[in-house]
C-alpha cells in the first residue's frame, strides 16, 4: 500500500529564469544569484529523480520572476488537481502557464475562480485532512472555493492561520509522513497540530521547517545541523540542498516542486 502523503511518481519543477533577480521579497537581504540557484535546482531535481519518480521540468519563464516556485500554482492530490490564484498579483499569470502540463496529466482539473485568493504554499496535505492557512496570500473565500471543490474528492479540510510576518503555511512546517509534522515551535504553539506527532525544529533554525518529505528521503534547507541531526535520529534520511539563493526570496524545498 503507498501513501499518498509521501509516495510520489511524478514532481513537476520549472527551471529559475534570468529574472529571479526581481522576485518578491519580504525583506531585501540580497539579489539572488542565478548560476548558483541553477546549480542547487539541478542538485534538487536529480534529488528527486534519484527516488525513481519521473520529473516534469518546465522551461523558465522570463515574464514571472517568481516562477520557479512552482508549487504555489496548483494543489495536486490523487483524484484531481486544482489551479490556484495567488494572492500576489505579480504571480497570477504564472497558472495559466502551469495549466497545460497539468490537463495532461489530470483528466478532473479544477480552478480557482475568485474573487478569493489561495497559493499552494498554505496548503498541507496529511494523512487525514487538507490544512490550509489563511495567510496575506490566502483569504477566506480562497479557502471557501477550495473547501467546496475537494469536498467533491472527500477530503476534509481545516482552515487554519500563517503566523503574522510567516509569508506561506509551509514556511513554517512540512509533512514527514502522514501523520508526522516537522514545525517551528511558533507555528505549534498555535495548537493546529493537535493529534499529530510534531517535531521541532532547533532554536535558532526555524527556516528548516520548509523541507519536504519525497519518497525516501527528506529534502532539507542545507546549514540547519541540529535540526538535520534531530531527523535522522527520527529515523529520516535527510539530503541537504543549498538554500541560499531562494531564501532570499523567502523560498524553501516545498515551493521548488508539484509533488504527485
Ligand atoms: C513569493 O513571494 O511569492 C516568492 N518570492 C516565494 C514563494 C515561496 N513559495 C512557497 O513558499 N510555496
Amino acid at each position: 500500500m503507498t501513501d499518498p502523503t509521501y509516495e510520489f511518481t511524478h514532481a513537476v519543477t520549472r527551471r529559475p529564469a534570468a529574472s529571479i533577480v526581481d522576485g518578491l521579497r519580504a525583506e531585501d537581504i540580497g539579489t539572488p544569484d542565478l548560476a548558483q540557484m541553477e546549480k542547487a535546482h539541478a542538485h534538487y531535481v536529480a534529488t528527486l529523480k534519484e527516488t525513481g519518480a519521473e520529473v516534469i521540468e518546465l522551461p523558465a519563464l522570463d515574464a514571472f520572476p517568481d516562477s520557479v516556485f512552482v508549487e504555489d500554482t496548483a494543489l495536486c492530490l490523487p483524484k484531481g488537481a486544482v489551479l490556484m490564484r495567488p494572492g500576489a498579483p505579480s504571480r497570477m499569470g504564472e497558472v495559466a502557464e502551469m495549466a497545460p502540463t497539468l490537463s495532461t496529466l489530470y483528466s478532473d482539473l479544477r480552478q480557482i475562480e475568485g474573487p478569493g485568493h489561495i497559493e499552494g504554499g498554505d496548503i498541507l496535505v496529511t494523512g487525514r485532512e487538507i490544512l490550509v492557512g489563511r495567510s496575506d496570500r490566502t483569504d477566506a473565500e480562497g479557502v471557501a472555493e477550495l473547501t467546496r471543490i475537494v469536498s467533491d474528492w472527500g477530503y476534509s479540510l481545516r482552515e487554519v492561520f500563517t503566523p503574522p510576518g510567516v509569508l506561506h503555511f509551509k514556511t513554517d512546517c512540512s509533512l514527514l509522513d502522514g501523520d508526522t509534522i516537522l514545525s517551528t515551535k511558533r507555528l505549534d504553539a498555535s495548537g493546529c497540530f493537535e493529534g499529530y506527532r510534531v517535531l521541532h525544529t532547533a532554536e535558532g533554525e526555524e527556516a528548516a521547517a520548509n523541507s519536504i518529505r519525497f519518497n525516501q528521503y527528506v529534502l532539507c534547507p542545507a546549514g540547519f545541523p541540529r535540526t538535520a541531526e534531530m531527523l535522522t535520529k527520527a529515523g529520516f534520511e535527510v539530503v541537504e540542498i543549498s538554500n541560499a539563493e531562494c531564501a532570499k526570496l523567502d523560498g524553501g524545498m516545498s515551493c521548488l516542486s508539484l509533488r504527485f
